[in-house]
């Protein structure tokens, strides 16, 4: 079996995509791997840098809809079962062509930034519904409320010119037992730009609702109206609605293909194995189909089984029968039969959120 041919020679980094300096892609290369390191996972905050947290003063407070607030260092916190699994999440963003979908084509394509606004690490911490039952819920409860310790002017346009970091999820998941508070990252503490000392995780969600400098979690009787709530991360009502209708939630089914990388070559005549990642939500994929001629013809990859919450795996040999420009594309199907798209499903939407298409991949065969 052939090995590409790559220019690569030093260690990959982060890929900066903004000039604000808060949003850092996983570079392709390590997309290749099943774990993305700590120094390679993607980062996607809303001001710049990490807020400063000294860990002995540090207390998260539960408050709210409880019977007993708490205030609990993260030493009362770690004496908690620990739970250690992987979670792949993505940004909703990900996926995203810098202009506006309206009106626009597949060729809009071209511009797209790649697919590095996400990652699979394994995360260690304890049961987000140990610490809610420790405060014992009230019956009023609707949902929770989780408090970054990040605040500043909104990165749009500054507007409003003070707001914290704050999402909320509902009491069913909020309770679900793998909804964790985690403090460790493949193994270290909670890396600053990853939410340390303590971060949500919640498995099979857009990255948006893992609320990073955890410090105040929130029980409350009614649905949360916040900025980062109500007014990002949304889907409108249709085409033609200025309505917001509902945020995004669970991850979309999806997949990419990570070998070969943008710019990697491979040989006509000779062997050469494309592998990817498949994921959708909490659950399972059931199905990877991959095309290497523009989406007329497709074959099924092998597909591995995930570990825990992360992305599958999976692979296909593919022998380029002759030199050119091929377009390599896959496309995942879950448990529960949903497909990936052709086409953006939100295009007129206009805010680029959660993009989960059948996307075309480029490839040069030498
Ligand atoms: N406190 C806080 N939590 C946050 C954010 C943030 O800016 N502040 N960004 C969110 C978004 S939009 C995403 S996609 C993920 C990114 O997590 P990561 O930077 O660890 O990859 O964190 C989420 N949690
Ligand atoms: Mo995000």
């Amino acid at each position: 079996m052939a090995t590409a041919q790559t220019i690569v020679t030093a260690r990959p980094q982060l890929i900066p995509t903004n000039a604000g300096e808060r949003t850092f892609a996983t570079p392709p290369q390590a997309m290749q791997e099943n774990i993305i390191p700590n120094d390679l996972f993607y980062i996607r905050n809303h001001w710049k840098g990490a807020p400063d947290i000294d860990v002995d003063a540090y207390r998260l407070s539960v408050d709210g809809e409880v019977e007993r607030p708490l205030s609990l260092s993260m030493d009362a916190l770690r004496e908690l079962p620990l739970k250690r699994f992987q979670v792949t999440f993505e940004c909703c963003g990900n996926s995203m062509v810098p202009e506006y979908w309206a009106k626009k084509t597949r060729a809009a394509m071209e511009q797209l930034k790649g697919h590095g606004i996400m990652g699979n690490a394994e995360w260690a911490g304890v049961s987000l519904r140990d610490v809610l039952e420790m405060a014992g819920m009230k019956d009023s409860a609707v949902e929770v409320l989780f408090e970054g310790a990040d605040h500043g002017p909104d990165e749009v346009n500054g507007d409003p010119p003070e707001v914290t970091y704050e999402r909320s999820v509902p009491v069913a998941k909020s309770m679900h037992p793998d909804t964790l508070l985690a403090f460790e990252m493949n193994g270290e503490p909670l890396p600053p730009m990853h939410g340390y000392p303590l971060r949500l995780l919640v498995p099979g969600w857009y990255g948006m609702t893992s609320v990073k400098w955890l410090v105040g979690i929130h029980v409350i009787d009614h649905e949360f109206q916040g900025l980062y709530q109500k007014e990002r991360y949304m889907v409108l009502a249709g085409p033609e609605s200025d309505e917001f209708y509902k945020y995004h939630t669970e991850m979309m089914v999806k997949s990419i293909v990570t070998a070969p990388a943008p710019g990697e070559t491979v040989r006509a005549g000779e062997e050469y194995t494309v592998t990817g990642a498949a994921w959708s939500g909490e659950v399972e994929i059931a199905r990877v189909e991959v095309s290497t001629d523009g989406g007329r013809t497709w074959d099924d990859a092998e597909v591995m089984p995930r570990s825990g919450y992360s992305w599958h795996r999976w692979s296909y040999d593919w022998r380029a029968p002759a030199s050119g420009g091929y377009t390599l594309m896959s496309r995942a199907t879950n448990a529960k039969g949903e497909t990936q798209p052709m086409e953006f499903p939100n295009q007129w939407d206009g805010h680029n959120y959660g993009n989960n298409m059948v996307f075309p991949f480029e490839v040069q065969v030498t």
